[in-house]
């Protein structure tokens, strides 16, 4: 039994106005793909099964650690979270499975919540465990660090919270146990760089002990921020060398945001896919750092080229090519609905867009060092306006064509903001 939170009938009633012209436009792309040796149908299949996951956290309003601003409507607790991450579900066909984070999505009942999400047409993906920030009543504070701490009786906690995390995704479905540790420090000297990298390992391998033989343990590096000096894993580089010495369950995964600035992504995708270690990402878009902001809002290119080497990676598989798919963003001024329906778009399209570049033509172009046109493969790809086969993927799904008419028209969030408890004002995500 679903009960979705969008009227059928809207979106029936508006892809009937929308359907004539997208069919046009399907016709025309789908001529030209054609004369490229491309069949748009092959192309709206891969489309129609590609899926990328949303974070419980952003369906509600982020902000920065100087304000945040709340609007009405937005949700306060797993459950709403869960009917807005349906919308998006609902409308955009792309994104049917939640990510949480605990202790913030903690409920009393987890094969209900999984339930109530399948009720909603969702499931879950990957559990976030979350050591980075003291909880009311903890024992010991992260403030520290957490896996790296010096005391012994706070890596513990943080060990144990993880296992924590692990059996509740059990009953959640979830295989994937993502840890981003805000372990650090803000002063040259404050820690030993060495000593702080053996006590994460020594305590990371306590939770890969406690995995399921099914599941993967996601290390998620970051450069920089809480701490702004160092970081225990900063970089794809101790990264890999904590997912090689963790074990083969334990893999990488690349937020586009945690990075130095400029840094090649799609070289570090490739390389992770080498070593058999890419395990993840977590799509948003940045201009100086940990943006979050919405994907492809700044440098889509880059995503497509993130994209094209994933493509290339499939295409090849080493070791396996399995990697899991999420949004990590902070919806600082948009409505979070919008913004990770955009976003999903934005990286399918991505997707679709790899996916149409000529692999032979590439790599002949490659093998004869003949630059321009390697480079001319890509343009061809990354130029093509693949609009018409993500409504066509979508519509044929009972998603909407114009997925931001069909929400605004629906007057979702207006409708919730009389349902919904006020969200307190105060900084930082949750
Ligand atoms: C971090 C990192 C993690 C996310 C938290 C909320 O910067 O991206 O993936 O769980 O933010
Ligand atoms: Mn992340
Ligand atoms: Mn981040």
């Amino acid at each position: 039994m679903t009960d979705l939170p969008i009227s059928a009938d809207l979106i029936a009633d508006r892809n009937h106005a929308h359907r004539e012209a997208l069919e046009d436009d399907y016709a025309a792309l789908g001529r030209k793909l054609a004369r490229a040796g491309i069949d748009i149908d092959a192309v709206k299949a891969k489309v129609a099964q590609f899926s990328v996951a949303v974070p419980s956290w952003g369906a509600g309003r982020g902000g920065t650690r100087f304000a945040k601003f709340p609007i009405p409507g937005e949700p306060t607790n797993i459950h709403e979270k869960l009917e807005d991450c349906a919308v998006i579900q609902q409308l955009g066909r792309t994104t049917p499975r939640v990510s949480p984070h605990f202790p913030w999505d903690k409920v009393s009942d987890y094969k209900a919540l999984r339930e109530e999400a399948a009720a909603l047409g969702l499931g879950f993906d990957a559990v976030n465990s979350n050591t980075f920030q003291d909880q009311p009543g903890q024992a010991h504070t992260y403030a520290n660090g957490s896996l790296a701490a010096q005391d012994a009786a706070t890596r513990q906690q943080a060990v144990d919270h993880n296992i924590e995390c692990i059996e509740i995704g059990k009953q959640l479905g979830s295989t994937d146990l993502t840890v981003w540790v805000g372990d650090g420090t803000n002063f040259p000297g404050q820690q030993d760089l060495g000593r702080s990298l053996d006590r994460y390992l020594e305590a990371a391998a306590k939770i890969y002990a406690a995995l399921p033989d099914d599941w993967r343990m996601l290390l998620e590096h970051k450069m920089f921020e809480p701490a702004f000096y160092s970081t225990v894993i900063s970089d794809w580089g101790s990264s890999i060398l904590a997912a090689q010495e963790l074990g083969p369950k334990a893999k990488c995964l690349v937020d586009l945001g945690h990075h130095a600035p400029n840094v090649n992504i799609e070289q570090i995708v490739a390389r992770l896919h080498r070593f058999g270690k890419l395990g993840g990402f977590h799509f948003n878009d940045s201009k100086y750092g940990d943006d979050d902001l919405d994907s492809g809002a700044i440098n889509p290119h880059q995503l497509f080229l993130v994209f094209n080497e994933l493509a290339e990676a499939e295409a090849n598989p080493r070791e396996g090519f399995n990697p899991s798919y999420m949004i990590d963003q902070s919806h600082n001024v948009t409505d979070p609905i919008e913004s990770m329906l955009s976003s999903a778009e934005s990286i399918t399209q991505c997707y679709a867009k790899a996916a149409l570049v000529d692999r032979a033509a590439l790599h002949a172009a490659q093998e004869a060092n003949d630059t321009m046109m390697a480079f001319q493969a890509l343009r061809r790809a990354y130029n093509t306006d693949v609009a018409p086969i993500l409504a066509m993927a979508r519509m044929e799904a009972g998603g909407a064509i114009d997925v931001l008419e069909a929400y605004r028209l629906s007057q979702y969030r207006s409708r919730k903001a009389q349902e919904r408890k006020p969200v307190g004002l105060g900084a930082g995500i949750v």
